[in-house]
C-alpha cells in the first residue's frame, strides 16, 4: 500500500453481492486474490453497518495476507476501525480535506469525479486517487448521472498529474477502447461479479489489456 502509488494495477474490483450468483463477498474477494487482483473495495449501499463491520474484518485480513489494498467505499469510521488501506468518496460525502483530517496521512483517499471541474477540485482537495464514470451506461450504481464517455477519460488522461480508475458499464467486450484512450486502471463490477467463472473472466480481461499495451 502506497498513498503515492495507489492504483499500480491493471484491475480494480468492487464488491457487489446481490450482483454475485448468490456467492458471498467474501467468497467473491477469495475468488479475485487467488486470480492475482491487487485492489479491491467493499461497497455495499444497503446492508447494515454491523454487517459491514463483520464482513470488512475478514476482508482485511484476507487482503493483509495476500498484499493486497484494501479500500471501502463511503464509511469513514468503518474504514478506520477495520484499518483499511483507503477510503473512497463520492461527491455529496464529507469534503475531502475534512476527511484527510478524520483518517490522518496514511490512508488512501479516493474520489469518484464526473466532470473535468470534479477532477480538478479533487486534485486541489489532494486526492490520492479519482474514479472517472461512468464511462459507459450502468445500473449499479443509483443516481449516478448519465454516461460521460470517453470524452471525460480523454480529458483526464491529458490533463490531471493523479492516478485514475476508469469506471461504469466497462465489459471484457469495450475495455479496448477504454484502455486505448489511456487509462490503466480499470474497474469493472458486473462483468467480474457475474462471471461464472470469476479467474477465467480475470485472466481474459488480461489478455486483451496486455495485448493492447504491448501493441503501443
Ligand atoms: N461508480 P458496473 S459507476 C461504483 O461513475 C460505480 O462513479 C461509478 O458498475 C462512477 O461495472 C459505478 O457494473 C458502478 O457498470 C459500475
Amino acid at each position: 500500500m502506497n498513498r503515492k502509488n495507489p492504483l499500480p494495477t491493471d484491475l480494480y474490483c468492487i464488491t457487489a453481492e446481490d450482483y454475485s450468483l448468490g456467492r458471498s463477498n467474501i467468497e467473491i474477494v477469495k475468488q479475485w486474490i487467488a486470480a492475482g487482483i491487487k485492489i479491491i473495495q467493499y461497497r455495499e449501499k444497503d446492508k447494515d453497518m454491523k454487517k459491514k463491520y463483520e464482513e470488512c474484518k475478514i476482508i482485511r485480513e484476507l487482503t493483509k495476507e495476500a498484499d493486497v489494498t484494501f479500500i471501502v467505499n463511503d464509511d469513514i469510521d468503518l474504514a478506520m476501525m477495520v484499518q483499511a488501506d483507503g477510503v473512497h468518496i463520492g461527491q455529496d460525502d464529507l469534503p475531502l480535506e475534512a476527511v484527510r483530517q478524520l483518517v490522518g496521512d496514511q490512508m488512501i483517499i479516493g474520489i469518484s469525479t464526473h466532470s473535468p471541474e470534479q477532477a480538478q477540485g479533487a486534485v486541489k482537495a489532494g486526492a490520492d486517487y479519482i474514479g472517472v464514470g461512468p464511462i459507459f451506461k450502468t445500473s449499479t450504481k443509483k443516481n449516478v448521472c448519465d454516461p460521460v464517455g470517453l470524452e471525460y477519460l480523454k480529458y483526464v488522461v491529458d490533463n490531471i498529474a493523479i492516478p485514475f480508475v476508469a469506471i461504469g458499464g466497462i465489459k471484457e467486450s469495450n475495455v479496448i477502447e477504454v484502455v486505448h484512450c489511456g487509462a490503466k486502471c480499470i474497474a469493472m463490477v458486473t462483468e467480474i461479479t457475474q462471471a461464472q467463472d470469476i479467474g477465467k473472466k480475470i485472466n481474459g480481461i488480461r489478455k486483451i489489456i496486455k495485448g493492447i499495451e504491448e501493441k503501443k
